[in-house]
């Protein structure tokens, strides 16, 4: 992937069509056919004439060295050119939009040397080349998110990195960053540098700094990939207790404290200073407009054993609903982010239970019962607000078999809804969530399974015929291994190139 702000790609390249992953828009071989074939030592990428960015655009620079290196990663330095055939050596790049260096956003326009990459192959003689090929090419989708989570395990920087690097091979443009949650707290705040040291597995080793944070932001953007971090509240904040006293709802065994604690406590004052100072911070650290504030899955247990909690639910009029209360919070927390400048997504529970929310919230949608996702598409979208789909599309899940294609046939656009409606489903992510993954087995799940959700929020819609998908995943499968990703088989068969 190359720049954040680049023109839906025209490439005019000099037998099939090669195989393509995910599939371009439009892809034709023109009458006549032909071939031309890449030196090596010639070949470059440079800029067309009238391109609106040239030399000097840091992001394509690096883009270029990296496809460079991509493509002739096998050559021999010595390889001597072959006298024969219409040697092609360089690829003119024209964007058709100034601005390079930036972050890119929700409303970047994508342009891909990627395939680019995947069209040029390599012959019996070792000798590189490309056919002649148009390919018109642009994403169906703004938002083709993946989800980590480094919770559940952490993930080394390495990791995170060469998982941004497949991510771009797949056309991915959102790393949701998942970072913290019950079991850990990761990330290390400059301003609360407790919650890293009582709530990391380990304080010294299993940390991101601010260096390695900065580290996975600029590779990503390098990649024309955004970085979206999530703070998961007022549920899923266990690691967070030990080192932000007070923070958490003690937990009530008939008239006393168990122990335990339960979710962030939404009565205290305190509280909302320390999430104001909190995200004061990450607001600044994460440069994208958007937070994921989480939202999800919040337990009343402990907040119905709490006597002062018990007090406020009378005080405020909440009856025995304890929806109301987390609202009050949510609500709160989604002005204090707005009064930061920042947008914010939000799990569909904060939409299901009627928290009063800005009209541009975005509603990730994550559930299958007990109401169909589909139908939660129908109602956020109803309500005016944009809609991102991960609901059939949660990669920790495993069975025996081709999985891949269930998630490769989902219709993110297929409830009942006008047009308008369909245009505020603004796409989806894949997620991996990190209870069974860790560092030794995270390229395997996610490649190339994952995949098959990229081509779904990339590719037309009426690409879905999954003899053809097969051929060109399982193709680009073998891309992926020689390119030192240990993505995992679709099925029985070999590859030329086998993991080194
Ligand atoms: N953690 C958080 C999780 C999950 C969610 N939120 C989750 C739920 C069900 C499955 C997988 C993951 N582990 N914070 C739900 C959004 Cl199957």
């Amino acid at each position: 992937m190359a720049a954040g702000r680049a023109l839906p790609l025209l490439l005019l390249l000099l037998e099939p069509a090669a195989a393509v992953w995910p599939q371009p828009q439009a892809e034709r071989t023109p009458a006549g056919g032909g071939r031309c074939l890449l030196p090596p030592r010639r070949f470059r990428f440079a800029y067309a004439a009238g391109s609106a960015v040239g030399p000097g655009c840091a992001v394509l620079e690096a883009a270029f060295q990296r496809y460079w290196a991509l493509l002739f990663a096998a050559a021999r330095p010595t390889e001597k050119e072959l006298p024969w055939g219409i040697p092609c050596t360089q690829l003119l790049v024209f964007v058709a939009t100034p601005g390079c260096n930036g972050f890119p956003s929700l409303d970047s326009k994508e342009s891909c040397l990627e395939t680019f990459s995947q069209l040029v192959g390599r012959d019996e003689n070792g000798t590189y080349y490309i056919n002649k090929t148009e390919i018109v090419d642009f994403p169906r989708f703004r938002h083709r998110g993946l989800l980590l989570d480094t919770s559940r395990h952490y993930l080394p920087l390495r990791a995170i990195l060469e998982t941004l690097d497949v991510m771009a091979y797949n056309k991915f443009n959102v790393f949701h960053w998942h970072i913290v949650d019950d079991p850990s707290f990761p990330y290390e705040s400059m301003t609360f540098p407790e919650l890293s040291k009582q709530g990391a597995f380990n304080a010294m080793t299993h940390v991101y700094t601010d260096s390695d944070v900065q580290t996975v932001i600029e590779y990503a953007r390098m990649r024309g990939i955004r970085v979206i971090a999530e703070f998961d509240t007022p549920g899923h904040t266990l690691s967070w207790g030990p080192g932000a006293p007070g923070l958490l709802t003690p937990c009530y065994l008939d008239k006393d404290p168990s122990g335990t604690y339960g979710p962030i406590n939404p009565i205290l004052n305190s509280t909302y200073q320390f999430v104001t100072s909190l995200f004061k911070e990450v607001s600044t650290v994460f440069p994208d407009f958007f937070l994921h504030l989480g939202g999800d899955e919040v337990d009343f247990t402990c907040w119905k054993s709490n006597p002062k909690i018990r007090a406020f639910m009378r005080k405020m009029g909440f009856g025995e609903d304890y929806k109301k209360l987390e609202s009050f919070y949510i609500q709160r927390l989604l002005d204090i982010i707005s009064s930061l400048g920042k947008g914010y997504i939000v799990w569909q529970e904060v939409f299901d239970n009627g928290v009063k929310v800005r009209p541009d919230t975005i509603i990730h949608v994550w559930k299958e019962n007990p109401k169909p996702y589909m139908e939660e598409m129908a109602n956020v979208t109803k309500a005016g607000y944009r809609a991102l789909l991960s609901a059939p599309w949660y990669l920790n899940r495993i069975s025996y078999g081709q999985d891949w294609m269930a998630a490769y046939q989902v219709e993110p656009l297929k409830f009942g809804g006008s047009p308008e409606q369909k245009d505020r489903v603004i796409g989806g992510e894949a997620c991996m969530w990190g209870e069974y993954v860790d560092v030794t087995n995270l390229a395997p799940r996610l490649w190339p399974r994952a995949g098959a959700v990229a081509e779904r929020l990339w590719s037309n819609a009426t690409v879905r015929d999954l003899q053809d998908a097969y051929v060109r995943l399982a193709d680009f499968r073998c891309k992926l291994l020689g390119r030192g990703v240990r993505a995992q088989p679709l099925y029985v068969g070999y590859c030329e190139n086998e993991f080194p």
